[in-house]
């Protein structure tokens, strides 16, 4: 049985005041949570808020990003090691926004999943294609290159340390959610792309969905065989949404 996993995903969002009152909302409403497990990852400033007004909560925090090098002159990077100093246990790696905005490659992405796992960070790995990809019916072929970029630098032992998220980009900040028989779909093709190397890992590791999962979808979406859980995105901004997500979960 997989413990869903409920992960908010700040972006570049909030003051610090704004940060110390959503810790302290979700803080606030975590004894309703009995199954879930639940994590926020806030930008990399306010993590040392996270560590400090999480202590002693079930609520994990993680970061969005790391670098892919190890330490050293890499101006404006946050290394994996760094991460662990500040009490993360997760980060987000591959997001399409990275992709995206950042020209993030799979064999980049595949480095920083290596260095998270090094430095004992969970890596939440994200994979999803675009509508066009998916117009053209590339969605299998691209989820399984997202995949393997990880599965060819650090094999099938990393993949069994980590998280996968799938995130269809064409449901990333637009209000769209896949269905939860389009989400289903893709999962549980990630899921079989795993059981080709491992049926043990395949069957243990995290699938969670990401694109505007809220509290109106969630519990749907949470209900199919292969979803594990969610990487939430605007609806993990407001702590009374994110519970209830989180709740959804359980
Ligand atoms: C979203 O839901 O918008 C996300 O990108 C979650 O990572």
């Amino acid at each position: 049985m997989r413990q869903p996993l409920i992960a908010g995903n700040w972006k570049m969002n909030g003051s610090k005041a704004e940060t110390v009152e959503l810790l302290n909302g979700i803080k606030a409403g975590i004894d309703q949570i009995t199954t879930s497990e639940v994590a926020v990852c806030p930008p990399f400033p306010f993590l040392y808020l996270a560590e400090d007004i999480l202590q002693g909560t079930p609520i994990g925090h993680g970061a969005q990003d790391c670098s892919r090098e190890e330490n050293g002159a890499f101006t404006g990077q946050v290394s994996a090691a760094m991460l662990k100093d500040f009490g993360c246990t997760y980060v987000i790696v591959g997001h399409s926004e990275r992709r995206l905005f950042n020209g993030e490659t799979d064999a980049i992405i595949g480095r920083k999943y290596a260095l998270a796992v090094e430095h004992g960070l969970t890596p939440i790995l994200c994979v999803g294609e675009t509508l066009e990809e998916r117009e053209q019916g590339k969605t299998e072929e691209v989820v399984a290159r997202h995949l393997d970029g990880v599965l060819e630098s650090g094999g099938i032992d990393a993949l069994a340390k980590g998280v996968i998220a799938y995130e269809p980009v064409w449901a990333i900040g637009t209000g769209v959610t896949a269905t939860p028989e389009q989400a289903q779909e893709v999962h549980a093709f990630l899921r079989e792309r795993v059981a080709k190397k491992s049926a043990e890992v395949a069957q243990g590791v995290r699938i969670l969905y990401g694109g505007s999962m809220k509290p109106a979808n969630a519990s749907e979406l949470m209900a199919q065989a292969d979803i594990d859980g969610g990487l939430i995105g605007g609806a993990a901004l407001k702590a009374g949404d994110f519970l209830a997500i989180c709740k959804a979960g359980d």
